[in-house]
């Protein structure tokens, strides 16, 4: 190196660790790393903070997770002193409780906005990343941490003759900031999980006319949302130690919740049906734990999938219209079990119609109309509810070169490849927050991103104190746990749906399911021992 380029390498700007976004992994990331003195920098390519509830502002978004469950434990006085509204916040809410944090705790200062992170090579001479940002200059990092989120890369789907369509089409996952208002409007929505079954009945009660266009009718459980009132705030703070406890260690997926201790096929048929009722009454995913063998036993499973699609029939006026929303491609569960409020309701008022174009896909979107069957279903606006490119799709985005310039990409061409969802071969010093191989998105999401941080941040510590430069996930053990989260998934009723889960709602992506499904308590454990074990199958120089 030249004595100019040694001192122009002097000047680029610097860090410990390099974060890519600021939702709540990256949120919680950063403070972690100012708490432990580390220099970090966060780039975020929305205007704020609050990843996914930054993005999705569409009509009736709602976390399907309690809020006084899905909400930060790190800090006693936050959950101590933030108060929710309702069981389940609204969008609002939540994106309100993101920016108290990010005041709280004073993180804005080392969060630069409205800037993506395009490119990360890593210099295998000088142990460090070179990170290249949308403003064109690149920063150095001896880290980075992926806290690019799971369901962040929205996806409009490849429609003939979508770009022809006059009016404004919206994605749900990528709303406009400012109010959008259907009054008066014929509104076409395309898409029937959580995000098109949130919005269907708010857009209906505003809209001149909805039609819903339907590919896979899809599991719903009321949320039976309410105001919370100060009495029950009150109770769930003083359990909260009990609460958290419980979420991290023994539930499979980070909710406190009364878990099941038999299988459905154990009770009567009358028993059964009865526990269904009730939990259908109280609402809510944890609808799927009155039994312990739901997610593995398909006969089993058919029991809850049956009493759902009964609930349905009654609910729904028109036979016709409720048969087409009974679902019948996949176990009840195996895809993400939606939580709504009045879904299959709104298909008995008069100006909300279904579209079934499973039998019948859409042939072409025109200047005005949905063309299904030879019928033009004219609409003014168009709401796409078509999900995201999971898990990997933000990742993806970044042009990532590893050793030897290996491209993250081509790795991962057959399907993404992790040790521990934490990190993968080649890339050291490279770590990914509820990544691919973790159990992040089949879980309270901040349950495992808190379990992320920590594990990330006692490591780098781990590293400051060995004097280490380098950590990367082994090659054999990276292939190990792929096998083995495959193995725990394949046990299961999981892969037998065409779930995002599995990769399987993009054309062309690999078919593997994605999340690990043994539980966040297990996870957690296998963390903890690999760490207490000296970082056993990762390699560390
Ligand atoms: O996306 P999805 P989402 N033509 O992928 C259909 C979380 N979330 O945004 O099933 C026609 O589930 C597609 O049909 P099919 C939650 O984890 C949470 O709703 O592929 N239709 C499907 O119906 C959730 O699971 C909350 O046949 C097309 C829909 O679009 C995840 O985010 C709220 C199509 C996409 O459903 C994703 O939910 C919202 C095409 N070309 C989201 N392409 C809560 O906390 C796709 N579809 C409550």
């Amino acid at each position: 190196m030249s004595p100019a380029q040694a001192s122009q390498a002097q000047a680029a700007e610097a860090y410990d660790v390099v974060v890519v976004g600021a939702g709540f992994a990256g949120m919680y990331m950063l403070h972690r790393l100012r708490g432990l003195g580390f220099s970090a920098r966060v780039y975020e390519q929305g205007g704020g903070v609050g990843g996914t509830w930054y993005w999705n502002r569409y009509p009736g978004a709602r976390c399907d997770v309690e809020s006084m469950q899905y909400s930060y434990s790190f800090s006693e006085e936050l959950q101590q002193e933030w108060d929710w509204s309702e069981h389940y916040a609204p969008q609002a809410e939540i994106l309100k409780y993101a920016n108290h944090v990010a005041d709280r705790f004073d993180l804005h200062r080392d969060i630069q906005f409205d800037t993506r992170v395009e490119r990360a090579v890593f210099d295998e001479r000088a142990n460090r990343w070179s990170v290249t940002i949308s403003d064109g200059r690149a920063v150095q990092a001896q880290f980075v941490v992926l806290a690019t989120g799971c369901l962040s890369n929205a996806r409009k789907p490849d429609i003939k003759g979508l770009e022809n369509f006059k009016g404004p089409v919206y994605h749900t996952g990528n709303w406009p900031h400012e109010d959008v208002d259907f009054t008066g409007l014929r509104i076409g929505l395309i898409g029937t999980g959580s995000s098109g079954i949130q919005s269907t009945p708010v857009i209906a009660e505003q809209a001149k006319h909805l039609t819903v266009f339907q590919r896979t009718a899809n599991f719903s459980i009321p949320a039976r949302n309410a105001a919370l009132t100060e009495e029950e705030r009150d109770a769930f703070r003083k359990k909260y130690p009990e609460i958290r406890r419980f979420a991290r260690e023994i539930a499979r997926n980070g909710i406190y919740a009364e878990q099941p201790d038999h299988g459905a096929l154990d009770d009567s048929d009358e028993t059964r049906n009865g526990k269904y009722a009730s939990r259908w009454e109280r609402g809510g995913l944890t609808f799927m734990y009155v039994y312990n063998n739901l997610g593995l036993d398909r006969t089993a499973n058919d029991t809850a999938a049956d009493f759902v699609r009964g609930k349905i029939a009654e609910i729904v006026k028109d036979p016709a219209t409720a048969k087409l929303l009974q679902p019948n491609s996949h176990p009840i569960g195996t895809k993400r079990i939606c939580v709504d409020t009045d879904y299959f309701a709104t298909f008995n008022r008069p100006n909300v119609s279904l579209v079934d174009i499973k039998s019948n896909p859409i042939e072409e979107i025109t200047a005005s109309a949905v063309r299904v069957a030879g019928k033009d279903h004219e609409v003014d606006a168009l709401v796409m509810a078509t999900g995201f490119d999971a898990m990997t799709g933000s990742v993806a985005k970044i042009d990532i070169s590893g050793r030897s310039g290996e491209i993250l990409n081509q790795k991962w061409a057959e399907g993404p490849k992790t040790y521990l969802g934490l990190m993968t071969a080649g890339f050291p010093n490279l770590f990914i927050i509820t990544g691919p191989g973790s159990p992040s998105v089949l879980s309270n999401m901040i349950v495992s991103i808190e379990q992320h941080v920590d594990w990330i941040a006692d490591c780098l510590v781990h590293m400051r104190k060995q004097n280490l430069a380098t950590m990367e996930a082994g090659r054999d053990a990276e292939e190990k746990w792929v096998a083995h989260v495959n193995e725990v998934a394949h046990g299961t009723l999981y892969p037998q749906a065409n779930s995002w889960y599995m990769g399987a709602n993009i054309p062309g992506k690999p078919r593997i399911f994605m999340p690990y499904i043994g539980g966040v308590g297990v996870y957690r454990r296998i963390c903890d021992e690999v760490a207490a074990k000296g970082y056993e199958g990762f390699v560390m120089e």
